[in-house]
């Protein structure tokens, strides 16, 4: 299998993020990507590729003008007010308050994100820009012809809907390459999220569509964050009723339970019958996960990659959290050695 890799992903590199009410070493940081790389050379994965420049044009297919206008231009603003450490956004428009974007960067911040967990750094936008082309390169390779190829994204997506960033996530890379394949000429896609987080964004971007299914295994929101998206009753709205799936698992949940939530998610995929797949891959379901609450084992993720290839479909493997970096190269390879095998 084909990796796709660039190094910008080093460009957004936040200092601190929030955890248990004090600021810590952030957890989404450049090493994870370096050691995935490291393992799929080690073991030989195949071909590394670097990216292909897409342009502006298949972000702005999912996301929002105004929203892709603050990413572009937030350090600026931060940096113009004197301040030269990671900008994070302090105030969220929730129930009564007005949705209305404000002039000032603080007001902008709060507005594009739905959580602290975005920061923007001097590079945050070069970075996305080439997440988001590592995940386009992935999806032309497989349209042009490859059974499955993996985009080694750093930042993450899954958590960013059409205007907000949060939870690690700017640009839905996710939702870029899949709309970017539809928009090449497929009919239907399957985005299957196997992240420990539920996919927010990616849910709440294909939500009323019928041409786009999205499946989502992941902790339980009445625990575990993002807390406001996830339920088994969202199965999609409009023409998109009955075409968005959530596995929402408890705490605890080990490979027994979650590989069957995986089976019956491929059972839906099958009868969906998509022309292609595009997986969220995280590896924060691991039981050594430092922010998550789930036990699979590294074994386990061989089955999944085996599992998911058993659909025999053309597929966009993207990677999306993990915060174990010890095994994080281990975790994410397996996925793919296991759908090769
Ligand atoms: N105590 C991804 O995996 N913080 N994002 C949760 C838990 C945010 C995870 C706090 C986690 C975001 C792509
Ligand atoms: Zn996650």
């Amino acid at each position: 299998m084909k990796t796709v890799y660039s190094d910008d992903h080093r460009l957004h590199a936040a200092k601190k993020e929030l955890v248990d009410g004090t600021l810590m070493p952030a957890h989404e940081r450049p090493q994870r990507a370096d050691i995935i790389l490291a393992r799929v050379r080690e073991v030989g994965l195949g071909e590394i590729l670097a990216p292909e420049d897409f342009g502006v044009a298949p972000l702005a297919r999912v996301h929002d003008g105004r929203y892709l206008a603050f990413l572009e231009s937030a350090w600026d603003m931060w940096k113009e007010t004197g301040r030269e450490w990671d900008a994070l956004p302090l105030v969220w428009p929730v129930r009564g308050l007005r949705a209305i974007e404000p002039e000032d960067i603080d007001g902008k911040l709060s507005y594009f994100s739905f959580d602290a967990g975005a920061p923007i750094t001097a590079g945050t936008w070069p970075a996305v820009r080439a997440s988001a082309n590592v995940a386009l390169t992935a999806a032309r390779l497989v349209k042009d012809g490859e059974r499955v190829a993996f985009g080694l994204c750093r930042p993450p997506g899954h958590h960013a809907a059409a205007d907000y960033c949060g939870g690690y996530c700017f640009l839905n890379n996710a939702a870029i390459a899949a709309q970017w394949l539809r928009d090449q000429g497929a009919q239907r896609i399957s985005v299957l999220d196997i992240d420990y987080h539920h996919g927010n964004g990616t849910q709440s971007i294909f939500y009323e569509r019928a041409d786009v299914q999205f499946l989502s295994l992941h902790g339980d929101p009445r625990q575990e964050y993002p807390y406001f998206l996830g339920y088994a009753d969202e199965i999609g709205a409009g023409r998109g009723e009955g075409y968005n799936v959530n596995y929402p698992m408890e705490w605890g949940t080990a490979y027994d339970a979650w590989g069957q939530a995986l089976k019956d998610a491929c059972h839906e995929v099958a009868s969906y019958a998509p022309d292609a797949v595009v997986v969220s891959l995280g590896v924060d379901t691991f039981e050594k996960d430092p922010i998550s609450q789930f036990k699979l084992k590294s074994p386990d993720y061989l089955d999944i990659g085996k599992t998911m290839a058993g659909l025999g479909l053309p597929t966009v493997i993207l990677m999306e959290g993990g915060y174990a970096v010890d095994e994080i190269g281990i975790n994410a390879v397996n996925v793919l050695t296991g759908f090769d095998d």
